[in-house]
C-alpha cells in the first residue's frame, strides 16, 4: 500500500499508522473540506515539515543559541522571518509560535500582569478562547471584558467597545474573530486602544492569507502586535507567528523564549518560509481573492434557498448559518453534511439560545475549496447539496448518493499536498 505517496519507510515499520494515515490521505481527497479554519498545505510545505529540521534543538534565536550545530537552522529562520516581514510588511516577526493559541498567551505574557484588565469578542459573538473566555488561561489569569455584536445586525458594536473600553481601561484589546462573516475597522479599534491607552493586538489566525493577498485590510499598520496561526489561509504548516512593532520586538521574542515554550519546531519554522515564499507570488493573490469572491457566491446562494446567515452574507472566507428555520439543529446539520460529504463544524450563533454542544448554527468556508480550483460554478452546487441534506438529516441513502457525487467532483479538483 502506498501511504505516504513516495516513502515505504512508514508501511514498513508501522502499518497501522500508516494506514490511518492513508484513510486520512482519502478523506482528504474525496470530501468537500468546508471547516474555514482548514486547508491544504502544499506538497513543498508537508515536505519541509517531513524533514530532518526536525530533529534539531536550536532553543534561542539565530546567532543567539543555546547549542551548538545552528549553523542550518538560524538560516531557515532567518529566511521565514524576512519572507514573513516582507510579506506584511511589518517591523519584526516572531515564527517560533507552536500555534495560535502559545502566541496569543505569548503576547499576554509580554504586555500583561495577572490580574489585568483585557478586552476581546466574546466567544458566542464570534471570539476566540484565548481572547478572555472563562475556560481559558486568558479568562482565569486576566479579568476579562467581552463586547459583543449588535442583535439586528450581529456586527462588532464598535460603539460598545468604545464604551466599555472607556469603563473598563484595558491594559489589551483583542480585535480578532473565529466565526465573523465581517471585515474589521482597524482604525476603529486603533483610535479605542489609544483613547484608553490599551496595546492593539490583531489575531488575525483566520484571515492571515487574505490580509497577505490583499483580499482584507491589514492591521499591521495600526496594531502594536498581530498574531496568528499559519494553516489557515496562509497555507502554511501547523504553527504560529507574531509580527509586532519594533519597539515590543524584545519583549515579544522574550515571551515567546525563554517565557513560554523551548525549542522551536523548527521543520514548521522551514515550512512557514515556504508558505511565505509561496504568498509572495501573483497566483496567490488571485486565490486569496478567489476565496472571497466564492465565499460570497455560495452565501448568496444559501441565502437564496431561505437559509438565514449570520449577518446576512460575509465579505471575507466565513459563513455562518442557521438551521433553525430548517427544522433541526446545528448538531445535526453538521453531522449529516459530513456523513454526505460536507464537512464543516457546529456552531453557536449570535444570542444562540441553545447550547454550545449543540447550538443552532453551522460554520463553513472557501479556503479549502479554492485552494483545490473550485470556484463559482462549484458554490452553487455545494449550496445545493447542503440544502438537501439539511432538508433531511436523518436521510441515510441520500447522504450516501451526495457523498458519490463529491467524490466525483472531487476527482476534477486535486488536492494540494496530496498525490494519490
Ligand atoms: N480552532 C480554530 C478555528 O477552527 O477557528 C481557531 O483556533
Amino acid at each position: 500500500m502506498a501511504t505516504l505517496e513516495r516513502d515505504p519507510a512508514l508501511a514498513a515499520a508501522d502499518p497501522e499508522i500508516a494506514r490511518l494515515i492513508h484513510e486520512e490521505i482519502i478523506r482528504e481527497r474525496d470530501t468537500i473540506r468546508l471547516i474555514p479554519s482548514e486547508n491544504y498545505a502544499s506538497r513543498a510545505v508537508l515536505e519541509a515539515c517531513g524533514s530532518v529540521l526536525s530533529n534539531k534543538y536550536s532553543e534561542g534565536y539565530p546567532r543567539k543559541r543555546y547549542y551548538e550545530g545552528q549553523e542550518v537552522i538560524d538560516q531557515v529562520e532567518e529566511l521565514a522571518r524576512q519572507r514573513v516581514q516582507a510579506l506584511f510588511g511589518a517591523e519584526h516577526v516572531n515564527v517560533q509560535p507552536y500555534s495560535g493559541s502559545p502566541a496569543n498567551l505569548a503576547v499576554y505574557l509580554a504586555f500583561c500582569k495577572p490580574g489585568d484588565t483585557i478586552m476581546g469578542l466574546g466567544l458566542p459573538s464570534g471570539g476566540h478562547l484565548t481572547h478572555g473566555h472563562a475556560v481559558s488561561i486568558s479568562g482565569m489569569f486576566f479579568k476579562s471584558v467581552p463586547y459583543g455584536v449588535r442583535r439586528e445586525d450581529q456586527r462588532i458594536d464598535m460603539d460598545e467597545v468604545r464604551a466599555l473600553a472607556r469603563e473598563h481601561r484595558p491594559r489589551l484589546l483583542w480585535a480578532g474573530t473565529t466565526a465573523y462573516p465581517r471585515q474589521l475597522d482597524w482604525a476603529a479599534f486603533r483610535s479605542i486602544a489609544d483613547e484608553v491607552g490599551a496595546i492593539l493586538a490583531a489575531d488575525i489566525a483566520h484571515i492571515s492569507g487574505l490580509v497577505v493577498g490583499g483580499a482584507h485590510p491589514s492591521p499591521v499598520p495600526f496594531a502594536d502586535v498581530v498574531s496568528s496561526t499559519t494553516h489557515k489561509t496562509f497555507r502554511g504548516p501547523r504553527g504560529g507567528m507574531i509580527l509586532c512593532k519594533k519597539e515590543h520586538a524584545s519583549a515579544i521574542d522574550r515571551a515567546v523564549f525563554p517565557g513560554l515554550q523551548g525549542g522551536p519546531h523548527n521543520q514548521a519554522t522551514a515550512g512557514i518560509a515556504v508558505a511565505a515564499r509561496e504568498a509572495s507570488t501573483d497566483a496567490f493573490k488571485q486565490y486569496a481573492h478567489q476565496v472571497v469572491s466564492n465565499a460570497k457566491v455560495l452565501a448568496d446562494a444559501l441565502s437564496a434557498r431561505g437559509f438565514r446567515l449570520v449577518t446576512g452574507g460575509t465579505d471575507n472566507h466565513l459563513i455562518l448559518f442557521d438551521v433553525t428555520d430548517k427544522g433541526t439543529t446545528g448538531k445535526l446539520a453538521a453531522q449529516a453534511m459530513a456523513r454526505a460529504g460536507l464537512v464543516g463544524n457546529y456552531n453557536s450563533i449570535p444570542f444562540d439560545p441553545r447550547k454550545p454542544f449543540d447550538p443552532s448554527g453551522v460554520r463553513i468556508g472557501t479556503p479549502a475549496i479554492t485552494s483545490r480550483g473550485m470556484g463559482h460554478a462549484e458554490m452553487h452546487r455545494i449550496a445545493a447539496w447542503i440544502d438537501e441534506v439539511v432538508a433531511a438529516p436523518g436521510d441515510e441513502a441520500r447522504g450516501a448518493r451526495i457523498a458519490a457525487e463529491i467524490a466525483e467532483l472531487c476527482k476534477g479538483f486535486p488536492a494540494p499536498g496530496i498525490l494519490l
